[in-house]
């Protein structure tokens, strides 16, 4: 079986690689990823020379370029990583979202269609579910309140996907993941940001009171979720994928800060993210009784072995962290 993935050289996509490569000797993955800011394939060394891996440089969104992947190529499914994914950005660079997150997945369901191939997974986020009050989850059929330029446009993804399965019975499913974490997240989210700024003694920067609540889920358990569903989801469906885990922000920045003994007069709070969701929380009962799937790595646990992946892997973080990421810093904390 050969599969597409795309956005593999991602965080959670090259999670994705590695865990589908070790866990199933028989699948075949093409990466198709753009290499944006956030793609790196320092995060696939370890499978670059596996002979069931290939790695295609290309754009989601490029009608030609993937019509000849998928001739060249016998693809049989495709999960599709590929995205913009940071809300800050979003917020000032909204125009790319809507061409990668909406077109780019256009593009991908046409062209597997035309192509023949078995199976899609759209790897979506709880983010197109708006946000909650202090009490409740969200569930499979909570209406759709998207309130984020990042949020709307993976949204407007999963109506496309919908629409795909209804109008043409193209067979995809639609995951709707919680916040990950884990090693090879790129430090602009809140784990890797507050990890690296510890280490360096620079201010951790809080956004408003520091009291929005996110689900953790490690990224690995995301990845095995994924497989699963790719392999016995059933077409048409949405499943919703968390971690049972809800912590305010506050919190695992102190968390962070103790890991690392460091002190808490480096928490700075900043002016908040516009429109910032207040609280998010999964209900997974449908994956967990359908599929019998379970979470394998607790929160506390998990952000041990991150926090000591970012110590061990300082050359990962630094040659990331060059001149487009210090512009992008200033400009989401300089109005700060
Ligand atoms: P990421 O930003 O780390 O990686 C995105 C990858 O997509 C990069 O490798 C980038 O080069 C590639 N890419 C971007 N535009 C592309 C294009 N036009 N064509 C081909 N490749 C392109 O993102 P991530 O955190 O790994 O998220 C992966 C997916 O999971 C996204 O679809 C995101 O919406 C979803 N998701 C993320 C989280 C989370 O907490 N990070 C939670 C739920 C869902
Ligand atoms: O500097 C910061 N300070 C801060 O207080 C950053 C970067 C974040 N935050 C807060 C904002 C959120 O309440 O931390 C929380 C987490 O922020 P992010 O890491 O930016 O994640 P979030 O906005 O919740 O979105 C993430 O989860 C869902 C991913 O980036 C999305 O791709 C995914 O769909």
């Amino acid at each position: 079986m050969q599969i597409l993935v795309t956005g593999g050289a991602g965080f959670i996509g090259s999670n994705f690689v590695r865990t589908v490569l070790d866990a199933h000797k028989d699948v075949h993955v093409v990466n198709l990823d753009k290499l944006t800011y956030a793609g790196n394939l320092d995060s696939l060394v370890d499978v670059s020379a596996d002979e069931r891996y290939t790695f295609v440089r290309g754009d989601i969104a490029d009608r030609e370029g993937v019509d000849r992947l998928f001739t060249e190529q016998k693809i049989d499914g495709v999960i599709n990583f590929a995205a913009e994914s940071h809300v800050d950005r979003s917020i000032l660079e909204p125009d790319v979202f809507v061409t990668t997150n909406v077109l780019g997945t256009q593009n991908l369901l046409s062209l597997a269609r035309e192509h023949n191939v078995e199976r899609f997974v759209q790897v979506s986020t709880d983010e197109v579910y708006g946000s909650l009050g202090p009490e409740g989850q969200f569930r499979e059929d909570t209406p759709l309140a998207p309130n984020s330029p990042y949020s709307a446009a993976k949204a407007s993804a999963d109506l496309l996907c919908r629409a795909w399965f209804k109008t043409f019975n193209f067979p995809v499913i639609v995951t709707r993941c919680s916040n990950n974490y884990g090693p090879y997240q790129f430090p602009e989210k809140l784990i890797p940001l507050m990890v690296i700024n510890a280490l360096e003694d620079k201010p951790l920067p809080v956004y408003g009171d520091g009291k929005n609540v996110r689900d953790w889920l490690f990224a690995v358990d995301h990845c095995l979720a994924i497989d699963l569903i790719y392999r016995e989801g059933k077409p048409g469906e949405v499943y919703n994928i968390g971690g049972d885990c809800e912590r305010q922000n506050i919190d695992i920045v102190k968390q962070i800060l103790t890991i690392l003994d460091r002190p808490e007069r480096l928490i700075q709070f900043v002016k908040d993210r516009p429109g910032h969701d207040r609280r998010y929380a999964m209900d997974t009962t449908k994956l967990k009784t359908e599929l019998h799937w379970a979470p394998t790595v607790d929160f506390e646990e998990g952000l041990r072995r991150t926090v000591q992946w970012y110590l061990d892997n300082e050359d990962w973080w630094r040659k990331v962290m060059t001149g487009e990421y210090a512009e992008m810093y200033d400009r989401i904390y300089g109005s700060k």
